[in-house]
């Protein structure tokens, strides 16, 4: 029987095509944390965990998720039998608090031992794929509206995307509206436009947007007010035609079930990091699906291996209603694995093979690793 014999985490520094604006942080670098998972039978399993703006976006950072792994939750996993997933993930959630990320890489990175173990993939693993191919969207976030015009059309042109996110928050509330229907206007009907607003508004300010972005003809609004605001996102969610997506308010099925409770609709963003791996990400979608909800499968901005292992989770799911944001590696110069995933007609195809079907790039890796 295998067990698990070293767990190395690596921090891989890899630049953005352009900056990428958020009303918290502007991106010019992302940094993926690499998990390597060897096993006492030979098998490597790969994992990432990923963070935006260091410490700008949430409680871990990318140092932070090292650290943390290599002095903790690594130690609880080695020497232990490699294929129990259930008992590995509840020795994690017993005996180290919050960590999402951390987790989140970890269990990835045996979900892919285990799946090279059995010859299935990821996807096959958590019950068996419902789509091969799925759409994804591209986030709009140069900070220059004509730029983000040009970007977009692009993206159409090219058939690489026809749904765009459009980053806002950071600017005073009419400038953004501003912003985002001159962007609408020029798409048409050729594209959907939605917004993310990562918290940065107070209930009235977000009244006061959302209206005027509902008649712009805007088809989401995400995350308006802050993830502790639960009531008053359950208030603008009843006050709106144009439906809200909980994304930093919904973490993990518990939160999926107190804001269900307390009376919101709309849709909930899920994150493998969010949920401590794709595991807890999926049972936060069978929650929402209780409450009719609806999915949406959201990025952390993580690198291919990240992003590998969300499609692979998102692929069972046959009623991701709002699509997918999973274009993580297309922001990124360059990328650590040895074939990049498949982007084509407004979207991407779940890799084949065991496992994640993804790997490395040992030279890409050896120059990109942060080396002090
Ligand atoms: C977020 O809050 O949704 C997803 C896409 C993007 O550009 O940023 C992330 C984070
Ligand atoms: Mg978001």
């Amino acid at each position: 029987m295998s067990s698990i014999e070293s767990i190395e985490t690596l921090l891989v520094d890899l630049p953005t095509i352009r900056p990428h604006k958020l009303s918290m942080t502007t991106m010019a670098c992302q940094t993926l944390v690499l998990v390597r998972m060897r096993h006492s039978d030979g098998i490597e399993g790969l994992g990432e965990g990923t963070t935006i703006g260091g410490l700008s976006y949430g409680p871990e950072s990318p140092e932070s998720i090292k650290r943390n792994i290599d002095s903790y939750l690594a130690p609880l996993l080695i020497g232990q039998p490699s294929a129990n997933l259930n008992a590995l993930r509840a020795r994690l959630q017993r005996h180290a608090r919050g960590n999402a990320i951390a987790k989140s890489a970890l269990e990835t990175a045996l979900l892919d031992a285990q799946g090279k173990r059995l010859g299935l993939s990821v996807a096959e693993l958590l019950g068996g794929a419902r789509q091969e191919h799925l759409p994804v969207l591209w986030t709009l976030a140069s900070g220059d509206t004509h730029k983000d015009i040009d970007e977009a059309f692009q993206r159409l042109d090219d058939r690489r995307h026809c749904d765009f996110k459009l980053k806002i928050g950071a600017n005073a509330v009419a400038d953004d509206v501003r912003h985002v229907a001159a962007i609408k206007a020029a798409l048409g009907e050729r594209a959907s436009v939605r917004v993310d607003v990562n918290q940065a508004w107070d209930e009235a300010s977000a009244v006061r947007g959302i209206a005027a972005l509902q008649d712009a003809g805007i088809e989401l609004i995400e995350q308006p007010v802050a993830a502790c605001h639960h009531a008053a996102l359950i208030r603008l969610a009843s006050r709106f035609q144009v439906p809200m997506l909980a994304d930093e308010a919904v973490q993990d099925a518990h939160d999926g079930f107190a804001l269900a409770a307390g009376g919101f609709s709309g849709a909930y963003a899920l994150k493998i990091a969010k949920a401590a791996g794709p595991r807890g990400a999926l049972e936060l979608a069978h929650v929402a699906r209780a409450a009719g909800i609806g999915l949406y499968g959201g990025t952390m901005l993580e690198g291919t291996i990240g992003t590998a292992a969300a499609l692979h989770a998102w692929a069972t799911l046959d009623d991701l209603v709002w699509g997918s944001e999973m274009f993580g590696p297309l922001l990124l110069t360059d990328d650590i694995v040895a074939e990049p995933l498949y982007y084509h007609d407004f979207g991407v195809d779940l890799p084949r093979g065991p496992g994640l079907g993804v790997r490395l790039d040992e030279d890409k890796l050896a120059y990109y690793r942060r080396k002090h």
